[in-house]
């Protein structure tokens, strides 16, 4: 190709060219020394309310309330009658995450100007935490795919997922029973957060999902510096506990496990997943509800980030942290060698199926333009 350098993209591109063409999943790829991981500072928070109305503030924190070892919760009370749903249709993209950007636009110049121009952020991606957990589990990801939307606006890479079909499809026909295992996760939130330092959980009350507190954080990824925002569940109601995000608790519910074939499996696919998704925003604890066939939490064990890789060294070839951070790493390293132009109205379309490379595409001004117009007016002001 025209420009083509002869310089091979490491360690997985496909071309000899100084913009390869796709990159590869294959775990061995990534079996080197684990890349440097800045400890990640909380730079801001949001709320989302009941509304899905926006606030730059921590009033939908929640305080983590301790049910016991074996609590017997019902976590099926309610989902007919006390659950107000979020409307998965509405595609909010990174708007919450854009508006507190342009509302503490100012902050983050001053903690970055030094290493960085006048009128630019001073980070390299701006995103969800839940995409990079994408990433980071992609080397062990054999059933689902997934499309991220990048655009370069100000030198900054801003990374939107796409919902697949395949996920769309899922999505419309989950059955009645998936619906309510989905509550499920929210219920168990409800019987162990507390609005208040000094008030206690309410399990009467409504499931509502659209309310939701988000933190921003910011950290570095070898050469790539971050931003991006993951929802919160709940922090430590101690006051002598860590500043944040040292001290949040993320909350999950699982089958109870029975037999061995069952813990392996936990440790194999569950916990993959549990520890990139705390892991990045330095979350340091799970504490997980485990459930019966019938929605009933009959233990309640806490699982700390930093021992979980301790934990699943006896599971044989079972996935390593050092992998997922290093394709993360070289899926961005990828990206800012592939998206040159800066342009909020062109977008690359990064695709990955199972057992396929990482691919992509170019789109102008289509379906998949994500930056919304004020945010673009906003910043160029
Ligand atoms: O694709 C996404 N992840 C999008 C997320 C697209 C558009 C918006 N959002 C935002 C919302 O503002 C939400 O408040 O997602 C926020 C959460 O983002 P995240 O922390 O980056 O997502 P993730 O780590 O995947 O999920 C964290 C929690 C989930 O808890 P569990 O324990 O099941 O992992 O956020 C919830 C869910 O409770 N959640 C979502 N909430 C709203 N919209 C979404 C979503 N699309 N996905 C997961
Ligand atoms: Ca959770």
């Amino acid at each position: 190709a025209e420009g083509c350098a002869s310089k091979r993209f490491r360690p997985g591109g496909q071309t000899f060219c100084s913009v390869p063409q796709s990159l590869s999943t294959r775990r061995q790829l990534y079996e080197r020394d684990f890349p440097v991981y800045k400890q990640p500072v909380e730079v801001g928070c949001f709320s989302l309310d009941s509304e899905r109305n926006f606030f730059s503030d921590s009033r939908q924190l929640r305080y983590y309330s301790d049910p016991g070892k074996s609590p017997k919760l019902n976590l099926r009370d309610g989902h007919h009658d006390r659950f107000i749903k979020r409307d998965e249709s509405v595609k909010e993209r990174l708007d919450h995450l854009l508006r507190w950007i342009l509302e503490n636009r100012v902050k983050l110049h001053s903690r970055n100007a030094a290493t960085s121009p006048p009128c630019t952020l001073g980070v390299d991606f701006v995103t969800w935490r839940g995409h990079l957990t994408k990433l980071l589990t992609t080397p062990y990801e054999t059933q689902e795919g997934w499309l991220l939307a990048v655009s370069r606006f100000g030198g900054t890479l801003y990374i939107s997922e796409m919902e697949t079909e395949a996920a769309r499809v899922n999505r419309e026909n989950r059955t009645e029973r998936h619906e309510e295992m989905m509550y499920w996760g929210y219920k168990f939130e409800q019987y162990v957060c507390a609005d208040d330092v000094h008030s206690v959980p309410d399990g009467c009350g409504v499931v509502n999902t659209n309310e939701a507190f988000c933190t921003v954080v910011q950290t570095r990824l070898a050469d790539h510096k971050l931003l991006f925002s993951g929802e919160v569940d709940c922090r430590d109601k101690d006051p002598k506990s860590p500043p944040a995000p040292a001290c949040y608790v993320e909350l999950k519910t699982s089958a109870e496990i029975c037999t061995p074939k069952q813990r392996s499996n936990f440790h194999r696919y569950k916990l993959l997943k549990w520890w990139a998704q705390s892991f990045l925003p330095g979350v340091p604890r799970i504490v997980a509800g485990f459930r019966d066939h019938d929605g009933v939490v009959v233990s309640v064990e806490t699982f700390h980030i930093s021992k979980i890789s301790q934990l699943i060294k006896n599971e044989y070839n079972c996935w390593k942290p050092t992998v997922c951070m290093n394709f993360c790493s070289d899926f961005l390293s990828f990206v800012k060698s592939v998206v040159k132009e800066d342009d909020p109205r062109l977008v690359y379309l990064f695709a990955w199926e199972p057992h396929r490379d990482v691919t992509f595409s170019v789109h102008k001004d289509s379906e998949y333009t994500f930056l919304p117009d004020w945010y673009i007016k906003e910043m160029a002001s």
